[in-house]
């Protein structure tokens, strides 16, 4: 521990709310925490046009796990993916409160993060097949994406470790005195990793601008979360990291989205982070190889029943912003953006030239037949 921290004052009692917090160390980590004029955020009312376009996207998502359960199947695309299909109203919600000034951090379940932060289906297809166009040179695969350019810091296989990424945006954000804020996702196992405690501790304490966002889809593999949890209710460790907790339903995409526009609100005034659990469901198995035999074709079903694309649409019908017809319109035209992707992935891309495979190495040592050589990035 440095001089600096061990001078520190014992933090005061902390309030569910995040108002005992203390100011962050502002000499340690320059950090600024005046609180700002609350800049412009998202708009809060949609347009009808707008409402679509959620729709549209979740059933992009939708259209593209399918897809890849489809090819994992075929063998056509090989390792694990761990598809969202179920959870598309979490993702496009939330992100459709983000602005340019946001950015957000995903896990090994992240296509639908991806697609939802603007991703392209093409260069996400790509690169889950390991073409050389897709988003990462065809070397991250499904676990790997990240897309800076739709401030997508990226996805990790390593269960929690995005948490202290998306905390450490969130400090380089209020370091500089900017008004953006960071989207954390990750799942309700998670949520037991010790970097859960570490980061959302350091981001209450520092009233960091993140929006811890845990998928609560009911299982971490196979273990339920009752099995797994001491206490079940997620968002209700929020007080005990002086941040504010909201729980929601993971399956109305509108609810998510007015839950993340709150919570960047009060991160933008300054006023710290917050931990939002979206109660949801995977469809499908935890990865391919997953039979799924630790749950009832009950509680699927149950689950079926309040399918996120289906409960807005009926609820766009219902208010006369959609037609049937419109709807399988739209359903055609996702349906070829997705056959798209599928071409220009399987049949028309390339896979990555092998002479290039120490391309955009950081640095480091390789063993070769020459014994170990340094290697220097060119990428
Ligand atoms: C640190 C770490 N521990 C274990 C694993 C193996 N693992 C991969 S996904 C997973 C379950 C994660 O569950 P949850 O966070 O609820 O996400 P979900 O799969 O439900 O989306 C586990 C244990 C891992 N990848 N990383
Ligand atoms: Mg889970």
């Amino acid at each position: 521990m440095g001089k600096t921290q061990r001078k520190r004052k014992a933090p005061a009692a902390k309030k569910v709310g995040g108002k005992g917090a203390e100011k962050p160390p502002a000499k340690a980590t320059g950090a600024k925490t005046a609180k700002k004029a609350a800049p412009k955020g998202a708009k809060k009312t949609l347009t009808n046009k707008e409402k679509i376009d959620l729709l549209r996207r979740m059933m992009e998502i939708r259209g593209f796990e399918d897809k890849v359960f489809e090819l994992l199947g075929r063998n056509i695309l090989q390792g694990a993916s761990h598809v969202y299909a179920g959870q598309e109203a979490v993702a496009v919600g939330a992100c459709s409160a983000m602005t340019e000034r946001d950015y957000a951090t995903s896990a090994h379940r992240g296509h639908g993060h991806c697609l939802a932060l603007g991703g392209d289906l093409n260069l996400m297809m790509a690169e889950l097949c390991g073409k050389a166009t897709g988003y990462c040179k065809g070397r991250g695969g499904s676990m790997h994406i990240a897309d800076v350019r739709n401030r997508n810091l990226g996805a990790t296989g390593i269960v929690g470790g995005n948490l202290p990424v998306a905390t450490g945006a969130g400090l380089a954000i209020q370091m500089q005195g900017k008004t953006g804020v960071c989207l954390c996702f990750f799942g309700d196992g998670a949520s037991n990793e010790g970097t859960f405690h570490e980061s959302l501790n350091m981001a209450g304490k520092w009233k960091l601008p993140v929006i811890y966002i845990c998928e609560n889809n009911k299982y971490g593999m196979s273990v339920s979360i009752e099995r797994a949890c001491a206490v079940t209710d997620i968002c209700g460790r929020a007080g005990c990291y002086g941040m504010m907790g909201a729980k929601v339903d993971g399956q109305k995409v509108l609810e998510v989205r007015e839950a993340v526009l709150e919570a960047i609100e009060r991160a933008r005034r300054g006023d710290g982070p917050t931990l939002i659990e979206a109660v949801t469901y995977r469809y499908r198995g935890h990865s391919r190889s997953d039979p799924r035999v630790y749950r009832t074709k009950q509680e699927e079903e149950y689950w079926q029943q309040r399918d996120p694309i289906t409960l807005f649409r009926d609820e766009l019908i219902g208010q006369k912003l959609l037609t049937n017809k419109a709807f399988e319109k739209l359903q055609a035209e996702v349906d070829s953006g997705i056959a798209a992707a599928e071409r220009f992935a399987v049949e028309e891309s390339p896979y990555p030239d092998p002479s290039e495979v120490l391309d955009d190495v950081y640095c480091g040592w390789v063993e070769t037949d020459k014994g170990l050589v340094r290697i220097e990035t060119k990428g």
